[in-house]
């Protein structure tokens, strides 16, 4: 029997106005209009300077550790332009944009980076899930969200995003595989930004690119620049395209970089070379459009004078009110967990002691609600 090969595959990558400034009108005309392409780049200009003005907060002790998104800001914000707003956008913590491109407040990012966690419940009407620092842990839950609308007959998709070291866990490849065997409408969004924390992207995965991992799964696959909106865009529309019309996953890989150092709590100069960052800088999305849009008299100095001032302004006013709200009740992480709140819980509500900590709240002197029964294992 002759040796015969059974599978082929070509990886290809998407990339329509590219870092010097090349834009590929074939692919690119007619992708964004110009009015929504200049609304794109103020929520970019938005993101980065919160970005910058968390650090500061940090820095200052006015805020716990946070991941800075500098550099990464097209990806989730091509994919949220993308969406209709009541599909899941299921995010790690480098896609503000994209939430803020949904409406999701500013100060519910910096609320949770503070620490308050009323910043990470996120208004419904945004169908945004959490922000997911657990590493892996979203695709699946994305592949869940779409899996129930698919089963409740509703036309909306998922899409989620991870980085390029959460490809390296378990729950990456089950989301995949139950995701592409059962023909849930989900797209899995790498942004793949060369590092996870200390690790190169070399040694996180062997394959030449991250896309490649979904044809193990059967699934359509596709790298693209994720610094270019454009190109971030075009994968988009067919990913989600394919989503709603025949139910099946796909894949993109958004090759990004990052910036910053991993969180505020990490120094990347101990780990990667200055030139490699000189390099990337001038592959930031923002400077990218920005150029583009000048060059298309979209766009002036006037113009981004007072689009600063604006995002000043705004990031100020998110500040503030992230840091003047009222403290929450002491009883407030007892009121989403259950629809009924279980006897006990009530009792631990009511008394604010536990079995836990060696109290015994059904001891406490007023205590009416009866505990049940304990239960042998
Ligand atoms: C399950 C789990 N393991 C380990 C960590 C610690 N950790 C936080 S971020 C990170 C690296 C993630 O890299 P990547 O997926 O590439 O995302 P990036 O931070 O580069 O955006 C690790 C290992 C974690 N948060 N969760
Ligand atoms: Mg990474």
């Amino acid at each position: 029997m002759p040796i015969k090969t059974v599978h082929t595959t070509a990886i290809e990558h998407v990339s329509i106005l590219d870092a010097d400034g090349r834009f590929d009108e074939k692919l690119g005309a007619g992708l964004v209009p110009d009015a929504d392409l200049v609304k794109l780049y103020e929520h970019m200009c938005a993101c980065r300077h919160l970005d910058e003005v968390a650090f500061k907060l940090q820095r200052s002790g006015r805020m716990g550790t946070y991941p800075q998104n500098m550099g990464q800001e097209a990806a989730s914000l091509g994919a949220s332009y993308v969406l209709n707003k009541d599909d899941w956008l299921v995010t790690c913590y480098r896609e503000n944009c994209g939430l803020f491109w949904r409406g999701v407040p500013m100060e519910s990012i910096l609320l949770h980076w503070m620490g308050d966690e009323r910043g990470n419940a996120m208004p419904r009407p945004h169908h945004a899930t959490p922000i997911a620092v657990p590493i892996g842990t979203q695709m699946l839950h994305a592949t869940g969200l779409a899996w129930a609308a698919k089963y409740r007959g509703e036309k909306r998709i998922a899409a989620t995003f991870f980085g390029d070291g959460a490809t390296s866990e378990g729950d990456f490849h089950e989301a995949m595989n139950f995701a592409a065997n059962l023909d849930i409408p989900v797209v899995f969004c790498c942004q793949n930004n060369g590092w996870a924390i200390s690790v190169p992207g070399k040694i996180q995965c062997s394959a030449p690119t991250v896309a490649q991992r979904a044809v193990a799964y059967g699934m359509d696959t596709i790298q693209c620049d994720g610094n270019d909106l454009f190109a971030v865009v075009h994968c988009f529309r067919k990913a989600v395209h394919q989503a709603r019309t025949t139910g099946r996953p796909s894949f993109i890989e958004a090759v990004t970089y990052r910036l910053g150092d991993h969180t505020t709590a990490d120094d990347a100069r101990r780990y990667r070379d200055q030139a490699e960052v000189d390099a990337w800088r001038k592959r930031d999305p923002i400077i990218r459009l920005r150029t583009f849009m000048t060059a298309r008299k979209l766009w002036d100095d006037a113009k981004e004078q007072a689009l600063q001032e604006r995002v000043e302004r705004e990031v100020a006013a998110a500040v503030e009110r992230a840091e003047t709200i009222a403290a929450p009740a002491r009883t407030e992480f007892f009121d989403s967990m259950y629809a009924e709140l279980p006897a006990d819980l009530v009792l631990q509500r009511d008394t604010m002691q536990t079995h836990g900590i060696g109290q015994d709240p059904s001891q406490i002197e007023g205590a009416v609600i009866e505990l049940p029964a304990k239960q042998g294992h």
